[in-house]
């Protein structure tokens, strides 16, 4: 049980009206956490002002930075946000889902893992997004057990990596949006990283604002790809 310092990365778009109240339950759950830490927030492509709120919100907070891109993608805002920190572990969170006991799951399991992930698809699980997203993390979890031979259950949510794995696989990713951390962690499961899944409790503090409907094609195409760039 060995973690010196996490950098906690959240990747942020569109989120200028909910930022402040966001962060105040982030630094909530955060209280009397034993392990130093600081938070990075990557915003790119915004249509709003959530950079300008970052940035004021970062002024005054010396555990918060601000990082900005300027085309809008999920997966580049996590490979910036896991580059540009220093922490020797990585959690990945959305401003939306974030959970102290993740953390504290990550911290008890640090001594056998590289990669902590909390999974919907553990038994012990609490899921309570719509059932349209369930059966899409469901069918999502299939293509990677089947078409990937992948022993995850859960990629696509909260997620802490350990530094070493970060910089010796983040360079050979090429999926963007939100496959990035998916080909992460699968390329981490081929080259031997040890990954540990704990039970994740999905309560999301807002309804999801993008359309699922709309990224089932984009991530079946960036599946595919995948494939082929993975077996070549
Ligand atoms: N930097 C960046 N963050 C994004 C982008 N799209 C979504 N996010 C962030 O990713 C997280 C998840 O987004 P959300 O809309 O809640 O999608 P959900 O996966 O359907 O719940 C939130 O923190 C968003 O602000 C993007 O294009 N760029
Ligand atoms: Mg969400």
């Amino acid at each position: 049980m060995t973690v010196d310092h996490i950098s906690i990365v959240i990747p942020v778009h569109n989120e200028a009206t909910f930022l402040g109240e966001a962060l105040e339950r982030l630094w909530e759950e955060l209280t009397d956490l034993p392990t130093p830490y600081d938070v990075t927030l990557i915003e790119n492509g915004a249509r709003d002002d959530t950079r300008l709120v970052a940035e004021r919100l970062a002024a005054m907070d010396s555990r918060l930075r601000v990082l900005h891109n300027r085309q809008a993608d999920y997966g580049a805002a996590l490979r910036k946000g896991f580059l540009e920190t220093e922490g020797d572990w990585v959690v990945a969170f959305d401003i939306d889902y974030f959970s102290r006991r993740f953390i504290d799951q990550v911290v008890e399991n640090s001594g056998r893992a590289d990669i902590v992930l909390a999974s919907k698809r553990d038994p012990e699980a609490d899921d309570r997004r719509t059932l349209l997203r369930r059966m899409g993390t469901r069918i999502f979890n299939v293509i990677l057990r089947i078409g990937f031979r992948s022993g995850v259950t859960d990629t696509h949510g909260m997620k802490a990596i350990r530094r070493s794995v970060i910089d010796e696989i983040t360079p050979n990713v090429i999926s963007t949006q939100d496959l990035f951390d998916t080909e992460l962690i699968l390329r981490a499961e081929r080259n031997g990283a040890r990954i540990v899944e704990v039970p994740a409790v999905v309560v999301e503090i807002r309804p999801a604002r993008s359309s699922f409907v709309k990224r089932i094609p984009r991530t079946l195409a960036g599946l595919a790809r995948l494939k082929r760039n993975l077996t070549r």
